[in-house]
């Protein structure tokens, strides 16, 4: 089996427990079901089977490339906030040094038969770093998080970088459809970039395959976990609805709780029936956007605890670290609804763990974000707008009264979905795309639209031309069909 080098800005030692965090987590799936890959390695050490490397940033590198660069351009930018984004604070030089180290690192560590598999938005330069330095290895590129409408991506002033950049990889995989879309009509809008009869898009002289792969979860994790000892906690008869995710402005934290405000004023009769359980444990503190976030939140729950609550029922609990792991089934299980509702997320896979942990006999209801990738696939949960406020206060009554054989409907769907498209097949499909679109790879051999030079050229290597060409200012309309040229060019 070839080795597959994964290489991430962050990746998670299997031997501890998971941290907060979609990349992470999705890695680790990975590794846990295909044995004998390999990773990135700078320092090498062993374990099970698997080589796990680290490159320790400087102080320097953490603040410009990591909370700068990508924290504080990319992900804003990618999640539609460009409010949020700071431009001129001159990240960008360092983002492009630190994956020049990547590079220069990983060049050395590259075997003939590797596959490299470059994950996320902080080493999108990275494959076209490598290809400088020599590697002609199969190279493909997983983005995370959603692709943003392309007048949103021109903001950026590297884009045309960028889109260069990307187009050194063999195969660049998104979340979903919708963000195939938007990325291929960057390239369009950004570099006159062409889509091919083939699907591939071509610009800069480089043909590139972009394709949707929905990241899953390894679903028996959550669905055989036995349960903890010290279970999540019932809480006196009232109803848990669960939110599990990381303190980013993406997650659209206030508008949920807002959501939940507004449905014990509407629905007087559930209070002391519901809480909400919040989960949302601090990241990129140090990054200015996310510095109101936490202050907000506790204004919010305080405000609704003060409002509505009793000496025996606090109706938000909100915590502000990271659920356990090994507890997240039990917590998941014993909530009778799952509360997902980003503004924008390339996928958010806290929504499938919650449907996988769930009692198939009497399962919960997840409510999801239409903004969220995993709306693409989730249909049966109840897909909310995360900005409409009242249609998520009605959500969450629908799921309280909603019957268990439509729950089960639901959830038996649903989990088809999950464990068709779990974490294996994921990695499967990305990884024999990359092969097959690496095999076909190659230059453009002639460019899109020949120049008179090339078409002579070719005339001139062609002894018995049935038709000769016509020269002249529309020559390429006379030269008969291109090579992968079509009316979608
Ligand atoms: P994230 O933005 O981190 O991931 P998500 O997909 O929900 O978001 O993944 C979170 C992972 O971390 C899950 O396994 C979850 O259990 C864990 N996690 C999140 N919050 C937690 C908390 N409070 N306590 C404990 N564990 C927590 C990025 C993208 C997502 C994309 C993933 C994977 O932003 O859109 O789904 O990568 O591609």
């Amino acid at each position: 089996m070839r080795r597959i080098v994964v290489v991430s800005n962050r990746v998670m030692d299997l031997r501890k427990a998971a941290q907060a965090g979609g990349v992470a987590v999705a890695i680790a799936d990975v590794f846990r079901t295909r044995k004998g890959a390999g990773e990135a390695e700078v320092k090498m050490t062993r374990s099970a089977g698997n080589a796990l490397a680290t490159l320790p940033l400087t102080a320097e590198e953490h603040s410009d490339y990591y909370l700068g660069y990508s924290n504080s351009v990319l992900w804003p930018v990618f999640h539609n906030r460009l409010d949020l984004a700071r431009f001129d604070a001159g990240f960008y030089t360092r983002y492009m040094s630190v994956n020049e180290r990547f590079a220069r690192a990983l060049r050395t560590l590259i075997q003939p038969d590797d596959i490299i598999w470059i994950h996320d938005y902080h080493l999108i330069p990275l494959g076209s770093l490598l290809r400088r330095a020599g590697v002609t290895n199969p190279i493909g590129f997983f983005l995370h998080i959603p692709v943003p409408p392309s007048q949103t991506f021109l903001a950026i002033p590297e884009y045309r970088a960028l889109a260069c950049a990307l187009t050194a990889y063999d195969l660049v995989g998104l979340q979903t459809q919708a963000d195939v879309a938007n990325l291929i009509q960057f390239f369009e809008d950004s570099v006159a970039g062409r889509i091919l009869q083939d699907g591939r898009v071509a610009a800069f002289d480089r043909r590139l395959a972009i394709e949707s792969f929905p990241v899953g979860i390894d679903p028996d994790s959550f669905a055989r976990a036995s349960p903890q000892k010290a279970s999540a906690q019932s809480i006196d008869g009232a109803q848990r609805i669960i939110g599990v995710d990381r303190l980013d402005y993406s997650k659209g934290l206030p508008q949920k709780f807002q959501a939940f405000g507004h449905f014990l004023e509407k629905h007087a009769e559930y209070r002391r029936n519901v809480v909400l359980t919040q989960f949302a444990p601090p990241t990129r503190e140090s990054v200015e956007a996310y510095t109101d976030i936490r202050q907000q939140l506790e204004a919010l729950s305080g405000k609704i605890n003060g409002m509505f609550g009793e000496l025996d029922w606090v109706p938000i609990h909100y915590i502000y670290r990271s659920a356990p792991r090994d507890r997240l089934r039990d917590i998941y299980r014993s909530s009778r609804i799952g509360f997902f509702t980003p503004l924008r997320d390339g996928m958010n896979l806290v929504s499938k763990e919650y449907i996988a942990s769930q009692d198939p006999d009497d399962p919960g209801v997840p409510i999801l974000s239409r903004f969220a990738g995993a709306a693409e696939q989730l249909v049966d949960a109840l897909i909310v707008n995360p900005y409409n406020i009242d249609e998520m206060a009605d959500a969450l009554r629908a799921a309280l009264v909603m019957d268990r054989s439509e729950r089960i409907e639901r959830y038996n769907r649903l989990m088809s979905v999950i464990r068709t498209c779990d974490s294996a097949a994921w990695a499967a499909s990305f990884l024999a795309t990359l092969e097959a679109a690496a095999n076909e790879r190659s230059h453009v051999a002639e460019p899109l639209a020949p120049s008179i030079r090339a078409s002579m050229a070719k005339l001139a290597r062609t002894p018995l031309a049935p038709v000769g060409l016509k020269l002249g200012r529309s020559s390429s309309k006379g030269a008969g069909p291109r090579r992968g040229a079509s009316h979608h060019e």
